[in-house]
């Protein structure tokens, strides 16, 4: 948590109001109530229906048992309960844990564990003996889960922790991220704002509904803050998003940049136009967005790219809406708040000159300033002074935008989806046919990187092949996205440097290869 000089200034600045989240679908503010909130397939779902219908669900969710400060594992689709479901949790100061949709038992057993989750809330009947000691609640199930509001005990308080949501991640285990009412809605404001949200914009959700961009830039809960409408879309297919977009009239949304390449790509090819008349701006960001496509967004798609920078730990940087083309086709934004520190340093924390790359540090009012339950991670993730080390290799120019150049950590970005070297290495060295692996980043035109596990067979034993690693890594339980596109095979790994090898120089050297 932030230091009482820094969380003073931070209120003194109006940027923590004391609002907690669930004050976005209050009625109290009238002139939203009888609006449509969500559109989910046929179902159009009211601000006041939705307040209700999370109170009703926040009562019968006490009723079992759950209360302020417990965690909750919420595994949901782009589905209108995640809305009741996270607003029924706000009220209780009960705290969901995002997982993502492509989560399998590796990960929401282990979500379970580390949090000694209460419940887990999920439309994966089969995930439910990975949960544990939690109560598994399906998604057809929670309208059962009902009760009086008028007997809920008062809610939590704006600097408590609203939620956790998940790291990307770089170590054998994803870290999760302690974001509090105060903090989130401050970003979610002002990004509503720089986003240029009105009570008119209508957003559609093609990512998965609970990653921080989907959620916060400006995300659902920009649109719920400025009265607008959200319309769910179950895919992001263009054969699923353009039609929606057509008949919702969607005026923004959010994709990553493979995404952005397969609408353009479908658009430009049509023989018969999708009318996307109504859309004003596509986000795109979660990884680097190539030059050629973003310069392709507004001759294909006639709107305009706003590009995204941010991570769920804190920092978003946007393009604004009125830069120049320069700015928004090459760089990824500037920060949100005039007390985003930004710091660009080399190996040894001293920072480089403007223009020069560095690693790229920062702390301010939505930046965490510590994982959960995490100390040890803690004093290497984030410097004496609370910057977090974002692992982003950065150059900021002399106007303040930054450019994304490389990463620095052990992370392979696979079209905006992270997957941490080491969680995947520790998983294959339980194989018994594998000495040593390395997992490591190749570079793909379509998806900005892939997987690529080099292996080291036992003594006297063949190395697997990539079915039978693919196979053996499902059977695990992992998150498809995180098992490896490509297998090599080698007989042992190169010596790089003197002494011992790093894992990260070794991964360098074979990437280098990989090629
Ligand atoms: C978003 O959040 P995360 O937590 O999934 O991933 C954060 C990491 C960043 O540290 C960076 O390595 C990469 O994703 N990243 C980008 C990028 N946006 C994110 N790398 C290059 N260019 C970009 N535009 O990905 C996220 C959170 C909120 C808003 C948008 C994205």
């Amino acid at each position: 948590m932030w230091p009482d000089d820094f969380a003073a200034r931070y209120r003194a600045r109006g940027y923590w109001t004391g609002q907690t989240l669930d004050h976005l679908v209050d009625p109290a503010r009238s002139s939203f109530a009888s609006r449509v909130a969500v559109v989910d397939g046929d179902r159009r779902i009211t601000y006041r229906q939705l307040f209700d219908r999370a109170q009703r669900l926040a009562a019968g969710l006490h009723a079992q048992g759950v209360r302020a400060g417990d965690r909750v594992v919420v595994q949901l689709p782009n589905v209108a309960e995640y809305f009741e479901v996270i607003f029924a949790l706000f009220r209780l100061g009960a705290l969901p844990v995002f997982a993502l949709p492509a989560h399998r038992s590796s990960e929401i057993g282990y979500f379970c564990s580390h949090t000694a989750a209460v419940a887990f809330i999920t439309e994966h009947a089969e995930l439910a003996p990975a949960a544990g000691d939690a109560r598994v609640i399906l998604v057809g199930d929670l309208a059962g889960v009902d009760g009086d509001p008028s007997v809920l005990p008062a809610g939590p308080q704006s600097s408590d922790v609203a939620f956790l949501q998940l790291s990307g991640g770089s170590t054998g285990l994803p870290k999760l991220i302690p974001r509090t009412h105060d903090d989130y809605l401050y970003s979610v404001r002002e990004s509503a704002t720089i986003c240029g949200l009105t009570p008119d914009s209508v957003y559609l959700t093609a990512l998965p509904v609970a990653h921080n961009f989907t959620m916060s830039s400006p995300g659902v809960l920009g649109v719920l803050h400025t009265g607008g409408r959200i319309v769910l879309a179950p895919r992001p297919d263009p054969a699923t998003v353009f039609p929606l977009i057509e008949r919702e009239r969607v005026t923004i949304t959010a994709v990553v940049p493979p995404l952005a390449h397969l609408w353009l790509d479908a658009v430009a090819g049509a023989a018969e136009k999708p009318d996307l008349s109504s859309l004003d701006v596509l986000q795109v960001g979660g990884a680097k967005l190539a030059d050629a496509v973003a310069a392709r967004v507004r001759p294909v798609l006639g709107c305009q790219l706003q590009q995204v920078f941010g991570m769920a730990e804190g920092l978003v940087n946007y393009t604004r809406l009125d830069d120049p083309d320069d700015v928004v086709l090459h760089t990824q934004g500037r920060p949100i708040s005039p007390d985003d520190e930004v710091l660009i340093v080399d190996d040894d924390d001293r920072p480089v000159p403007d223009g020069t790359v560095g690693h790229l540090l920062t702390r301010g009012p939505y930046t965490i300033r510590g994982y959960w339950n995490a100390e040890e991670h803690n004093r290497t993730a984030f410097t004496g002074e609370g910057f977090y080390r974002t692992g982003d290799l950065v150059r900021r120019r002399p106007d303040g935008y930054l450019v994304v150049e490389g990463r620095a950590k052990d992370q392979i970005n696979r079209g905006g989806e992270k997957i941490a070297a080491e969680e995947v290495e520790n998983h294959l060295l339980t194989h018994p046919a594998v000495h040593d692996v390395a997992v490591v980043a190749v570079p793909d035109p379509y998806l900005g990187e892939r997987t690529c596990a080099f292996v080291v067979a036992r003594d006297g034993t063949a190395a697997p092949k990539l079915s039978e690693v693919r196979t053996y890594l499902r059977e695990r339980g992992l998150a498809a996205y995180k098992i490896p596109d490509r297998v090599r095979v080698l007989d042992a790994f190169p010596v790089t440097g003197v002494g011992k090898v790093s894992r990260r120089e070794l991964r360098a050297a074979l990437r280098a290869t990989a090629s």
